[in-house]
């Protein structure tokens, strides 16, 4: 019989008031279940809330340099266990252990910049335009942070947001995937052996459609930050316009990398096999287009068929595998039917295009490296976001062409250029519309303490890690402070007195 797992709601681990569970099992063998998950309803988040406004009370009045202490033990704690969290993951989610790792490690380094940012939190001291005045600016908590997080980074997405919502003295809420619950659980558990006083953490598992919209109708719920699909944030971002909730989105991508015909290539086909099929290809940052310049394109698109080719499909808790399944058998279809798109549209399959064949692959959701060449722009398949292992394959005469068709579509979050020449690096870096820009090296590989996010249908204008997301997670104070014992009044008593 397999474990009931819990929420975690008012200090204790705790049985849905739906009675209800959802099976989490492994995507590359289907006849590991990994354990019972609760199926929660809106009574679970109403106790949430309750509970984290109480958490809210005591934490938000902790000195920020105490709750960076918290954090510091947990990025410890973390260290300690990173392996055992890693194969918990990669069990659930399906990436290599690789990956895994390295998603534990984006956690940790998330962990360790909070600790220290207990110790920063800047405000502002600017001067008074008044005599015998100060002005200045902190920064404070904001109230309960409802987190809804996707299965692609079990650990390291929930990380990027509950530690700086965490440090900056809010409470949270966390929704995480149904694909991946067991992770979050254990990072919970992390929190409390931390010192985290209960109920500043709840867990509330369950699907988007109940929990999740609960969270995000919940009117105690100040701020909500949400990574997922475009259409999915799309619905969040009205309800939170009118109900005037703070809220970060991060969604889609359609990355492209642009490789010249002075780029060192043999760095431009590590880079793409990586960026492109990493992950499976389940990555917002995954390098789903490829923009070959004329002269090298036929070069390239062989060798890179023939690299994709020997990539080795399989479970990524065995040693050997650099691929792992999709994540369930929905996302499997959907590169189904891209696949068939593509041909459709007369783009020239060059290697993959079908499910693998044997017995070894029969009980997961596995799908080859798949590419296709002679892809037009302004194509579906150029233009839409897959989430899976397939790389589109563009043609470009310039490098002004290959910045129009990177700009061509609805998203914006990174970019790769590579090249040998400076100029043009520094053009792409003006030109390309992304949040991130990557020279000599793929579109995937954000660093935890630098800003991550995109442009234009990707987000919302904010930015996840880094110095930025701390901005998100608090409200700007302003204090005056007026010691000159009469009124001074501004714009006035000092222009026309
Ligand atoms: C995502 O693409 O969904 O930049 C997150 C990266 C990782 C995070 C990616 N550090 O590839």
């Amino acid at each position: 019989m397999a474990k009931s797992f819990r929420n975690f709601i008012a200090g204790k681990w705790v049985a849905p008031s739906t009675g209800e569970y959802f099976e989490n099992r492994n995507p590359a063998d289907t006849r590991d279940l990994i354990g019972r998950f609760p199926d929660s309803g809106a009574a679970d988040i109403e106790a949430a809330v309750q509970s984290a406004g109480r958490g809210f009370g005591l934490w938000s009045r902790t000195p920020a340099p105490a709750r960076g202490d918290v954090l510091r033990r947990v990025g410890d704690l973390l260290v300690s266990r990173k392996e055992e969290v890693a194969d918990a993951m990669t069990r659930e989610m399906g990436k290599v252990l690789a990956e895994t790792r390295g998603d534990v490690q984006e956690g940790i380094d998330t962990a360790f910049y909070a600790a220290t940012e207990g110790r920063r939190l800047f405000g502002h001291t600017v001067p008074s335009e008044l005599p015998s005045k100060w002005a200045m600016s902190y920064r404070r908590p904001i109230g309960t942070c409802g987190l809804i997080t996707p299965f692609n980074f079990p650990l390291a997405i929930p990380t990027w947001k509950a530690f700086p919502a965490l440090l900056c003295g809010n409470s949270v809420i966390i929704k995480p995937s149904e694909d991946v619950p067991h992770t979050v659980t254990l990072l919970v558990e992390i929190l409390l052996e931390a010192g985290l006083p209960p109920e500043v953490i709840q867990l509330v598992h369950g699907r988007g459609e109940t929990v999740g919209k609960a969270l995000v109708e919940h009117p105690a719920v100040g701020v909500i930050s949400f990574t997922g699909s475009t259409e999915t944030g799309a619905g969040i971002g009205q309800t939170c316009g009118r109900m005037h909730k703070r809220l970060s989105l991060e969604m889609g991508g359609k990355n492209a990398m642009i490789v010249m015909d002075d780029a060192n290539l043999d760095l431009a086909l590590e880079g793409v096999l990586w960026g492109a099929f990493g992950t499976t290809g389940q990555r917002c940052t995954a390098t789903s287009r490829l923009l070959l310049h004329r002269r090298i394109h036929d070069r390239f698109v062989s060798r890179l068929a023939d690299a994709a080719g020997k990539l080795r499909l399989g479970d990524g808790r065995k040693s050997g595998t650099d691929v792992g399944p999709l994540i369930h058998e929905e996302s499997r279809m959907k590169v189904e039917r891209y696949v068939e798109i593509g041909r459709d549209q007369g783009a020239e399959l060059v290697t993959g295009g079908r499910r693998p064949a044997g017995a070894k692959y029969a009980r997961g959701f596995f799908y080859q490296p798949t590419i296709f060449a002679g892809v037009k722009a302004g194509s579906r398949l150029e233009q839409e976001e897959i989430f899976g292992p397939v790389l589109s394959v563009v043609r470009f005469n310039s490098f002004d062409e290959a910045v129009r068709i990177n700009n061509g579509v609805r998203y914006g979050l990174s970019s790769s250029l590579y090249t040998q020449d400076v100029n043009l690096s520094y053009r792409a870096m003006a030109e390309l519309d992304n949040g991130i820009t990557y020279i000599n090296a793929p579109t995937i590989g954000a660093e935890a303490h630098l800003p991550f996010g995109g442009v234009k249908q990707t987000g919302n204008g904010h930015r996840e890690g880094g110095w930025e997301v701390y901005e998100f997670y608090s409200e700007t104070k302003v204090c005056y402070v007026d010691y000159s014992g009469r009124l001074q009044r501004a714009q006035i008593d000092n222009y026309d007195a």
